[in-house]
């Protein structure tokens, strides 16, 4: 058994996943936590399966409170889906604790695990395959924002300090750029005078919400399509997933990064950039539908903002590609070399598209003013 197996096992041994268990395997595409799939065998049921997760050391810097949040909010989820009728055990995420009662296990070498019952007969998609299905998880991540609309948000860690804090973001892109430990700076020179080109644009949001114009409410803050699991029969959002960075935020962040992700046809690396086109069409679905989900509860300067959100989330995603591709790739995992250059390259190209069709995108979030 070599070391990161013996590492599995001691993990493993530290859960009571209520039958034995007969596989882990590794599972997902995420990019930030190392997700495995458990199988169990009880003896008189079929297979049951759990998420195992290492939460990232690079991007969580304190567990406990990451793990305080999700907790919090879970339960809470759990308890309003209950109160409408709805399935908890399959809306709402659950965390089965170690034996040790705590909310995560530590390995010896200081890794920080949790499990999740694992959401059967549920689809997580890594691209929107028609209109309709991102449509859905626009309703899901609308109805998200509303049933958390009461949490009180003090009571929430900052899991990620200035997660969206776009003027931060670009920030650390110059101190990155500053040092550039491995000479990559000359490999990307357009990208980085997209960013600098750009720099006013990464206070409109924070400046919105210095003068109040926007307010704070709980988000989920990466609301990707792949963190929405589908139900296989009604393809319908069943339920959200990736609750790490649920914070006080912007519910533009939570209809922009949605956009960036889902309102295209390519994937967030590809290398020709040809295919990556900002499909309006799809905006206009997930603009209505998240809407919807979120039965009415935003104001209409935040529905002024949503295109700001898209444009925002897409560019500040782009740097935070850039930077770490600049660093040295410590935060998104990759499986290729300068793969968080080709992503950093599809954000910008999508941008780009946003600015050129900005009236249309403007004109489409106009229709849901009050
Ligand atoms: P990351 O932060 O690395 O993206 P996620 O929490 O999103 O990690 O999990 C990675 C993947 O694991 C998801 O995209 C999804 O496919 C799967 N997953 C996570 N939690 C569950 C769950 N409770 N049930 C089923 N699949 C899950
Ligand atoms: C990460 O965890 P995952 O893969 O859903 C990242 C997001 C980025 C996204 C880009 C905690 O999301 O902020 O937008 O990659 N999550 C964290 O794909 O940094
Ligand atoms: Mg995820």
């Amino acid at each position: 058994m070599n070391a990161a197996e013996e590492r599995l096992q001691e993990v493993l041994a530290a859960f009571d996943f209520g039958a034995p268990v007969v596989g882990a395997l590794r599972y997902g595409q995420g990019h930030i936590n190392d997700t495995f799939v458990v199988h169990t065998q009880p003896e008189d049921r079929c297979c049951r399966r759990f998420i195992l997760q290492r939460m990232s050391a690079a991007a969580f810097k304190h567990p406990d409170e990451l793990m305080e949040n999700i907790i919090g909010v879970t339960e809470y989820l759990g308890r309003e889906i209950a109160k409408h009728g709805g399935d908890r055990s399959r809306e709402a995420m659950e965390v089965l604790r170690p034996r040790n009662g705590e909310s995560f296990f530590t390995d010896s070498a200081g890794g920080a695990w949790r499990v999740y019952p694992f959401v059967e007969r549920t689809i997580c998609y890594q691209s929107a395959e028609s209109e309709e299905l991102f449509a859905a998880s626009g309703r899901a991540f609308g109805r998200f924002q509303r049933l958390l609309g009461d949490y009180p948000a003090q009571t929430l860690h900052e899991t990620i300090p200035n997660f969206h804090n776009t003027e931060d973001r670009l920030q650390k892109f110059k101190a990155a750029l500053a040092a550039d430990p491995l000479g990559r700076a000359k490999d990307c020179g357009p990208e980085i005078q997209f960013v600098l080109d750009r720099e006013a644009d990464c206070s409109v949001a924070l400046n919105a919400m210095r003068e109040g114009t926007l307010p704070l409410r709980v988000t989920h803050n990466d609301t990707k399509l792949n963190n929405v699991l589908m139900d296989e029969e009604t393809h319908e959002g069943l339920c959200i997933i990736d609750l790490d960075t649920v914070m006080p935020g912007l519910v533009i962040y939570d209809f922009g990064d949605s956009i960036r992700f889902g309102a295209n046809h390519s994937a967030e690396d590809e290398r020709d950039l040809s295919k990556v086109n900002l499909d309006v069409e799809l905006f206009s679905a997930y603009t209505a539908a998240f809407l919807e989900g979120a039965g009415g509860s935003l104001t209409n300067e935040e529905i002024d903002y949503l295109p700001w959100g898209a444009k925002l989330m897409t560019l500040e995603c782009g740097i935070r590609f850039l930077t770490d591709y600049i660093d040295g790739d410590h935060y998104f995992h990759i499986s290729r070399e300068a793969q968080n250059l080709d992503r950093c390259r599809t954000q910008f190209k999508l941008v780009a598209d946003m600015e050129s069709r900005w009236a249309e995108l403007e004109a489409i979030v106009r229709q849901y003013q009050k």
